[in-house]
């Protein structure tokens, strides 16, 4: 049985007290992801961080973590997470933005997507089996907490191998979403 406690969460920078392990994603780690090849200069950005609130994993706990995907982009792609699939493909999540501006990209593995707004005070419910990745296409910093099933996992293959339906796009009149060429088959 796990005991009760209490996190203090910052609701504009998404930091967490008692803080915990910080995972820092970089330009690096996301070659590939865009239609753009990353600059070898830019490799080192840190694109996100996630700061997870550990509990044990089990289909009965709850984890929950603070995402922050700082403002840029990539040729006309806006920051994003690799995002994926949970191992676990039933397991849902929710989405609850703090501050700054994106969208969430969901997909199916038979084809499907969808696309949610995320700003504050947005609640998205990731369904079970949906693929999801978020996007900041705002200026400043976009800042969400998730909770999920704690067993849920990961699978970032899928996703690095086929990539969205979709891309979020800067515009001339603001973020597009556009189909991937990569996926048309
Ligand atoms: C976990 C949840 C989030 C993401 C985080 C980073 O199920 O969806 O905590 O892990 O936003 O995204 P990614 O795609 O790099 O894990
Ligand atoms: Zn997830």
């Amino acid at each position: 049985m796990t005991d009760p406690f209490t996190t203090m969460l910052d609701l504009e920078r998404g930091l967490v007290e008692p803080e915990r392990k910080l995972t820092e994603r970089t330009l690096a780690d996301m070659d590939g992801m865009y239609l753009d090849p990353v600059p070898s200069s830019r490799a080192g950005e840190v694109v996100y961080t996630v700061s997870e609130i550990p509990v044990p994993v089990s289909g009965s706990n709850l984890l929950s973590s603070t995402t922050v995907i700082q403002p840029g982009r990539v040729g006309d792609e806006f920051h994003m997470t690799k995002g994926h699939y949970h191992a676990i493909r039933d397991r849902a999540e929710i989405y609850v933005t703090l501050a700054g501006e994106g969208r969430l990209v969901m997909g199916t593995e038979d084809g499907r997507h969808q696309v949610e707004p995320m700003r504050r005070g947005t609640v998205n419910y990731v369904a079970g089996g949906w693929a999801h990745r978020s996007v900041n296409a705002g200026d400043d910093p976009l800042v969400f907490y998730a909770v999920y099933v704690a067993d849920a996992g990961y699978d970032y293959a899928t996703i690095e191998e086929e990539g969205f339906p979709v891309l979020v796009v800067a515009g001339d009149d603001g973020p597009r979403v556009v189909p991937n060429p990569r996926r048309q088959r």
